[in-house]
């Protein structure tokens, strides 16, 4: 029998978790933790990274790497108070490195944490009413639900059933209340979990709620997924998704993304029994002993659909009806104002690549932060790294848009295609990074507007993601154009992505640089300029024409 991952073993011995964490962050020799303690802190939501751009300094002045670290927020369904804002902005400036990071997944994340500030920014945080638990490693993360509640009641349901996911698939371990928040040490056995057990997840778990029309959650890439069916104004249920994932590793033909398969209908009230049954199919059956094969698509694949379904149905003690119909139009964000049923406003705010600080020309986190201070409703991040200012009365629309404007934060509402690409971090933080990702974004996307301008396309929607690596933080795979960083300046170039995120891309062509690049695109769309019938998005014309491969 083939052996199990080293992971395995460290999540096993941790006694729920707390491994030698608390005795690591003691440790003033060093800004590292001991290697279990770093696998294990990611469970508690954070990362151990170090500034790759300082990294070879560093070496030369034979000093260890400058160690920080990366902490993710726990906000299902995206929704923050101001207050939490509040609490949230004064970490970034400081404990961190003066940043707010809006995540792909409707969170937050702190860079550049410094070792003896991680308890004093999980207590800040506590004391606002959240927490990192489970925000990566192997266990159900931040759970996303359709943010902009324009279009229904539905929308306050959905975020709370997020909520509700979320609490329900927590560990039940006290580790983070006992290293981070000096809750009562633990003696003897550790807690059950029994929804996890002591191994975890054999890997990362992702789960999300869709509201149609809007896929802004982008619902097919994740492990488990509801889409919500609205009948007469009235959220009667769901339709189940399962198998969703993007990950992939250069060279390793084993590993793709893969779309969620849409698996029958559920009512509303059997929502955690059904998540759970998923989350400990996956735990039973799911590959220990290879973390590239690890994920619930390859459970799926590797039994069978059929098999999945019948063990959830069992599990769950519930049938599935017939998945019932739904129609998405779009999986980007809904920009400017708009009036929710209940009355109040919502303005979306695009935030390049989800960071929020205070740059020249964009004082951003200032600005926020003044919106923070006056502002009755919430805040909402979005799965498009955007964030929305909530629920304003209409009697305060006019003071929260003299804010935005002083504070210059529709700066960034340019054309379709800067508004809505995506780019993961890379460089510097993420140590997985083979390419610029959000740090060339700005420049990425106002090419590919002068290439669209000068073939008289500049207004159209076109879906242009990328990321630093094959692992598809900015889901590039099902964008129209993903480019996927192999080596610094060089991208695999993905085609064929449609504007609702539920169809792959192919590989169009492989690591090439940004004159390739230039010259491919630009080829493509005085094609698309000249050939498309009438609205034909980019993506949808390329297979048309049969000008991908496959
Ligand atoms: Fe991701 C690993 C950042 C969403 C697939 N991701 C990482 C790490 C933690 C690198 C690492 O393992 O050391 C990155 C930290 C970079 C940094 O410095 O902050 C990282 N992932 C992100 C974020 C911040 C990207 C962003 O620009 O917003 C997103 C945080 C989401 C959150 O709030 O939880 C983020 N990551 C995603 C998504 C999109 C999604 O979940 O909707 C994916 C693709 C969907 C999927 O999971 O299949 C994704 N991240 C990965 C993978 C590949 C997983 C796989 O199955 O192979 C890795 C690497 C791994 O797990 O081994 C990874
Ligand atoms: Fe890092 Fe790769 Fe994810 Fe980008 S896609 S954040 S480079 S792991």
């Amino acid at each position: 029998m083939a052996e199990l991952t080293p992971v395995e073993r460290i999540k096993s011995q941790s006694r729920g978790l707390r491994g030698t964490i608390a005795e690591s962050l003691q440790d003033a020799h060093t800004g590292s933790l001991r290697d279990d303690d770093q696998q294990l802190l990611r469970l508690h939501g954070s990362y151990q990274q170090d500034d790759r751009d300082l990294r070879e300094e560093r070496r030369a002045q034979k000093l260890e790497p400058l160690w920080r670290y990366m902490v993710r927020v726990r906000l299902p369904g995206g929704v923050a108070t101001p207050t939490q804002w509040l609490a949230l902005d004064t970490i970034a400036r400081d404990r961190a490195n003066g940043s707010l990071r809006l995540t792909t997944r409707q969170t937050f994340q702190f860079h550049g944490i410094g070792k003896g500030e991680l308890q004093p920014s999980m207590q800040a945080m506590s004391d606002a009413l959240m927490d990192t638990i489970a925000t990566c490693g192997d266990v159900n993360r931040n759970v996303m639900a359709s943010s902009n509640p324009i279009e229904s009641e539905a929308h306050g349901e959905v975020a709370t059933w997020a909520r509700r996911l979320s609490e329900h698939l927590l560990p039940k371990t006290r580790a983070y209340y006992e290293i981070w928040l000096n809750g009562e040490k633990l003696e003897g056995t550790p807690e059950h979990e029994p929804v996890y057990g002591a191994s975890f997840l054999p890997r990362k778990f992702k789960a999300a709620i869709a509201l149609p029309p809007s896929n802004d959650v982008d619902i097919f890439t994740q492990d488990l997924g509801f889409i919500a069916i609205v009948e007469s104004g009235r959220l009667v249920g769901f339709n189940l998704t399962v198998g969703g994932g993007l990950g992939t590793t250069h060279g390793d033909a084993t590993t793709h993304p893969r779309l969620a398969n849409v698996v029958g209908f559920l009512p509303v009230d059997s929502l955690l029994a059904v998540s759970e049954a998923v989350v400990t199919t996956q735990r039973d059956y799911g590959d220990r002993t290879n973390r590239k094969h690890a994920r619930l698509k390859y459970t799926i694949e590797d039994r069978g659909l059929e098999w999945f379904v019948r063990e959830v149905e069992t599990r769950s003690g519930l049938q599935l009806e017939p998945a019932r119909p739904y129609v998405f139009d779009t999986h980007g964000d809904l920009f400017g104002w708009r009036q929710a049923v209940d009355g109040t406003w919502h303005r979306t705010l695009r935030i390049p690549a989800g960071r929020i600080a205070d740059t020249e020309g964009r004082p951003w986190l200032s600005g926020l932060r003044a919106i923070a201070v006056v502002h009755t409703g919430d805040f909402r991040c979005t799965a498009n790294q955007n964030v929305t200012v909530g629920h304003v009365k209409s009697e305060d629309k006019a003071s929260i848009d003299a804010l935005i404007r002083h504070y210059q934060l529709d700066a960034a509402e340019g054309s379709p295609v800067a508004r809505d690409a995506l780019a993961c971090v890379s460089l510097p933080t993420c140590p997985l990074g083979m390419a610029e990702a959000e740090r060339y974004l700005p420049k990425l996307s106002a090419d590919v507007e002068a290439l669209l301008a000068a073939n008289d396309l500049k207004d159209e929607p076109l879906g242009l993601r990328i990321t630093g690596c094959p692992n598809g933080c900015a889901r590039p795979y099902v964008a129209e154009i993903g480019l996927v960083g192999k080596a610094l300046g060089r991208y695999n170039l993905h085609l064929g992505g449609n504007g609702i995120g539920s169809r792959l891309n192919v590989l169009y062509r492989e690591n090439i640089d940004e004159a390739t690049f230039h010259q491919v695109i630009g080829a493509l769309f005085a094609a698309w300029r000249q050939e498309r019938t009438p609205a034909e998005r980019f993506g949808d014309f390329l297979w048309r024409t049969k000008r991908l491969p496959g």
